[in-house]
C-alpha cells in the first residue's frame, strides 16, 4: 500500500488550544505525523511520496466559494488588524440572530466555526491545502495497479463542512477523495468514518446526495464532541434519505460493542454496491486517547483492518485523528497490516 504524505503539514502548528478553560498545546500537534511515518517505514511500507498539487474543483464542489476565500484571507485580515495573537473566534452566530457574514475579522470567523477551540495561523490554509491534495492524490492511485493507499493527512477533515471549520478540521480531505473519484468515473462511493468523533463535516457536505453513503462509527454526541450531530436519527434528506448512518456509542464502549457495529455498518456499505470506499481513519478511538472515551486495544485495530477488507473494494484510507501519540503509528499501521494481511 503506498502512502502519500506532505511535510507542507508543518506550516500549521498552533501554539493553543482552548481546552478545559486553558490554553493549552493543541492535541493535533505535528508529531502525530512523524510518528506514524516512522512506524509505517519500520514495518516495511515503502517511503511515503509527496501530493500533486491541489486541483480545487472537487474541492467546490464540497465547500462554498465564499468558505475557501474565508479561508485564504483570514490569517491576512487578522494581521491587518493588528492582532497579535493566533486566530480564535469569540462570537457565534447563536440561536435568533443573523446568519449573516459580517465584514470584521471576528465576525467573520465566528460566522465560519463549528467550535473554538481550533486556531488559525499563517501558515493553516498552507496546510490544508498540501492535506486535502494528499487525499486526492491518493485517490487518484486507485484502480488496477493500486487497490488501496493512505493519505496521511495532516490537518485532518472530517468536521469541515460546507462552510465550517473547527475540531482542528479546515478542508474535508476525505469528502474531496470522494467527490475526486466521483469525478473520474465512480458512480457510488461509501465513505465508513470509524474515528472517535462523528465526521459532522462529511455528513453535512453529502446529507442531500445518494452518491455517497455515509457511515460513523463515534461517542454519543450527548457525551463527546461535536455535541451537535451524529444522533442515529439523522437518516439524510431529499435524494439522500437513508443514505447517511450514525452508529452513537456510549462511554467505555469496548471492541466487542464496537466491532458489532463495525459489522452491520460493513454489511450497509456491501448493499450499498459502491465503486470504492474511504474511511476516515481517526485512531482516537484508542483505550489511552487523552480526548475520547472508547476501550479499543492496539490488537483490535488489526482487527478492525482484517473485517474491512473482506469488503473487497478499492479502499483509501484518509488519516484523521488520534492523539495517544506514542500509539498513534502504531495503531495506525495495526490497521493497515490488518486490511493487508487478512
Ligand atoms: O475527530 N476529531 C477530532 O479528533 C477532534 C476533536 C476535537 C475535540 C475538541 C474538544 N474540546
Ligand atoms: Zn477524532
Amino acid at each position: 500500500m503506498k502512502t502519500i504524505a506532505s511535510a507542507d503539514h508543518h506550516l500549521h502548528f498552533p501554539k493553543g488550544e482552548l481546552s478545559g478553560g486553558e490554553f493549552v498545546r493543541p492535541f493535533e500537534c505535528p508529531e502525530r505525523w512523524d510518528y506514524i511515518t516512522r512506524a509505517l517505514a519500520t514495518s516495511g511500507f515503502s517511503t511515503p511520496t509527496e501530493p500533486d498539487a491541489l486541483s480545487m474543483d472537487a474541492v467546490k464542489k464540497v465547500h462554498s466559494m465564499d468558505y475557501l476565500q474565508f479561508l485564504e484571507s483570514v490569517w491576512d485580515q487578522w494581521e491587518a488588524e493588528g492582532f497579535k495573537g493566533e486566530a480564535l473566534p469569540t462570537v457565534i452566530p447563536a440561536r435568533r440572530m443573523q446568519q449573516r457574514e459580517p465584514t470584521h475579522v471576528d465576525g467573520r470567523l465566528g460566522y465560519y466555526a463549528m467550535a473554538i477551540e481550533t486556531a488559525i495561523t499563517k501558515g493553516t490554509y498552507a496546510a490544508a491545502k498540501s492535506s486535502a491534495a494528499c487525499a486526492q492524490t491518493a485517490a487518484k492511485l486507485l484502480g488496477p495497479a493500486d487497490s488501496s493507499a493512505f493519505a496521511l493527512c495532516r490537518p485532518p477533515g472530517h468536521h469541515a463542512g460546507i462552510d465550517l471549520y473547527g475540531g482542528y478540521c479546515f478542508l474535508n480531505n476525505a469528502a474531496i477523495a470522494a467527490q475526486t473519484l466521483l469525478d473520474n468515473g465512480a458512480s457510488k462511493v461509501a465513505i465508513l468514518d470509524v474515528d472517535f468523533h462523528h465526521g459532522n463535516g462529511t455528513q453535512d457536505i453529502f446529507y442531500n446526495r445518494n452518491d455517497v453513503l455515509f457511515v460513523s462509527l463515534h461517542g454519543d454526541p450527548l457525551h463527546a464532541f461535536p455535541h451537535f450531530l451524529g444522533y442515529a436519527d439523522e437518516t439524510g434528506i431529499d435524494e439522500g434519505e437513508g443514505y447517511n448512518i450514525n452508529y452513537p456509542m456510549l462511554p467505555g464502549t469496548p471492541y466487542s460493542i464496537w466491532g458489532d457495529a463495525l459489522a452491520d455498518a460493513l454489511d450497509q456499505i456491501e448493499r450499498y454496491l459502491p465503486d470504492a470506499l474511504i474511511i476516515s481513519l481517526g485512531v482516537d478511538t484508542y483505550e489511552k486517547d487523552p480526548i475520547s472515551f472508547f476501550k479499543l486495544t492496539s490488537d483490535d485495530f488489526t482487527r478492525y483492518g482484517q473485517a474491512i477488507s473482506k469488503l473487497k473494494l478499492p479502499t483509501l484510507f484518509v488519516m484523521e485523528g488520534g492523539y495517544a501519540v506514542e500509539e498513534i503509528g502504531i495503531n495506525t499501521r495495526n490497521v493497515l497490516t490488518g486490511f493487508m494481511n487478512q
